[in-house]
């Protein structure tokens, strides 16, 4: 299949979504007929994308027959023949790397510096990276084998880079998929799907199902071996519940309230940007988000006027616009969400800094802000408000720092700034988090599992965790009865 030069500028990338029309699933290596579906926007200004079809448990189970169909073929392809299909995957992403940042940025409204430099490279790596573990896996893992057909759902933050983090380890270690992308960021997945048939993966390898959490739960209840699930910690809760008494095997990565705590010796210039990384990138919608800040009584003053004062220099707008450090919330009901929980913040007593930006008068937009003086018990501190928000808090002690940091129910990440090595990591063997960054944030490599504790979920992606998580230890044969002599 031919599909010609990829569209690179945001109106050619428009002409692009009109060729192809309403977008119908990729289930056993083609589009099947568009159904009855719903609409995506671009949430900078409402304008419609595309339509896609609402998955319904039929449209599941095809796709999960697919998937089971390619499954041993794919399993019993040499570690070398799976390497060259995630390499031509790899190739083809990187070949429309620019095409791919503009569909995302015009999907889910994120600047256009960061699908470009952050969430379309890191994806093609992902793909790369798992090509290497292709080729290695039967070494590495000779006791293992993969668990066949896994059902894997993903949320609307970082689109494609949440497929590759789920398609390209399950892919390299022999499985089939079924994936689900969210409901209001479908269109980089189905470029990918694209892709897949360019590349001839074979026919259901890959398959991919759109809708919302009806068909997200319709694959749940699907005869799938495995479920990935990335999303809110209260999908993931159902999800858990759903597969208890199944033999299916699950991973979960759900929400977070990280703490990025900051010592009196810490370099507070570089904690400034810091907590830029940590709390404003993608509009604060972030799983590991660093939205609890905690800083010495020593330095508050200091730091809050610094942060305050780079606050206020945020440029916020058309996330097309090369300029722009944060663009628009993904939805409009996200947005009500995070100027409800502000809101909430307010009401138990914070102050809501937030500078006087010029917001565009379409799409959903929220300016950066701070909500000082919030106390633990504050709903803005304990609710991930995934909007772009941290409470600011102080301590005095090391001990009350952390203590402070691991006052919540999640446990994803935690960021320490501190220029006393000895310190830090003390810090981070008491930090109840699955990641912690020390003097950084926000940092993710295909190498490096990543994952939580807590109500932040289990299981790890990335890195040799995660291909374990796509690999099974099977079942230990019968021994022969033994021969008495
Ligand atoms: O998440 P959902 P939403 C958090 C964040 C955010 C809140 C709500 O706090 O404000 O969740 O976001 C699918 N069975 N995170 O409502 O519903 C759904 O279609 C199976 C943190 O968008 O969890 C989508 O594909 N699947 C998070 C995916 O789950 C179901 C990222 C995530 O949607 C389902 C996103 C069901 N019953 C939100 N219901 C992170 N950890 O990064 C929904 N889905």
């Amino acid at each position: 299949m031919d599909y010609g030069p990829a569209p690179e500028s945001a109106s050619e990338v428009m002409a692009w979504l009109k060729d192809r029309g309403d977008f119908g699933h990729f289930i056993d290596g083609g589009f099947t007929k568009p159904g009855d579906g719903f609409a995506t926007e671009n949430p900078a200004t409402g304008e419609v994308l595309a339509k896609v079809t609402q998955g319904s448990p039929e449209d599941v189970e095809a796709a999960v027959k697919a998937a089971r169909k390619a499954a041993p073929k794919w399993a019993g392809l040499s570690g070398h023949e799976r390497a060259k299909y995630l390499y031509a995957i790899a190739r083809h992403l990187q070949k429309r790397a620019r095409f791919l940042a503009v569909l995302e940025t015009l999907d889910n409204g994120k600047p256009i510096r960061e699908s470009r430099d952050i969430d379309i490279p890191l994806a093609i790596r992902h793909f790369y990276h798992h090509a290497g573990w292709a080729e290695l896996v039967a070494e590495e893992f000779p006791n293992h084998a993969p668990h066949g057909v896994c059902g894997q759902i993903i949320p609307w933050n970082f689109p494609l880079l949440m497929l590759a983090w789920k398609v390209a380890p399950a892919l390299a270690a022999g499985n089939t998929v079924v994936l689900k992308p969210a409901e209001y960021t479908p269109l980089t997945a189905l470029a990918l799907a694209e892709i897949c048939a360019e590349i001839g993966l074979p026919k259901g390898v890959v398959n991919i199902v759109t809708g919302d959490g009806a068909t997200g739960a319709a694959l749940v209840e699907a005869e799938v071996d495995k479920i990935a699930f990335t999303g809110s910690t209260e999908v993931g809760r159902i999800i858990r519940r759903a597969t208890a008494g199944t033999a299916k095997a699950l991973t979960l990565e759900l929400g977070g309230k990280s703490p990025f705590i900051v010592f009196p010796d810490a370099d507070l210039d570089a904690a400034v940007e810091g907590v830029v990384d940590a709390i404003w990138f993608n509009q604060g919608q972030v799983c590991c988000a660093g939205s609890r800040i905690l800083v010495s009584e020593a330095v508050a003053q200091e730091f809050t006027a610094r942060l305050t004062a780079r606050l206020h220099k945020l440029r916020v707008g058309d996330p097309l616009d090369k300029c722009t450090d944060m663009g628009a919330i993904v939805h409009p009901t996200q947005l009500a969400r995070i100027r409800d929980l502000v809101s909430q913040g307010e009401a138990a007593g914070a102050t809501l800094v937030q500078p006087e930006t010029q917001l565009p008068v379409k799409g959903s937009f929220f300016a950066p802000g701070l909500l000082t003086g919030a106390e633990p018990a504050n709903p803005a501190s304990v609710e991930e408000i995934f909007g772009p928000v941290a409470t600011l808090t102080t301590f005095r002690t090391p001990s009350e720092a952390v203590q402070l940091a691991n006052t919540t129910r999640y446990g994803l990440s935690a960021s320490i700034w501190s220029e006393n090595v000895t310190l830090a990591m003390d810090v981070a063997a008491q930090a109840k988090a699955g990641v912690v960054w020390i003097n950084c944030t926000n940092q993710f490599d295909a190498a490096a599992g990543f994952g939580g504790m807590r109500e932040s979920g289990f299981g790890r992606e990335g890195g040799r965790e995660g291909m374990l998580a796509y690999l099974k230890t099977p079942e230990p044969k019968a021994k022969p009865e033994a021969k008495t002599p």
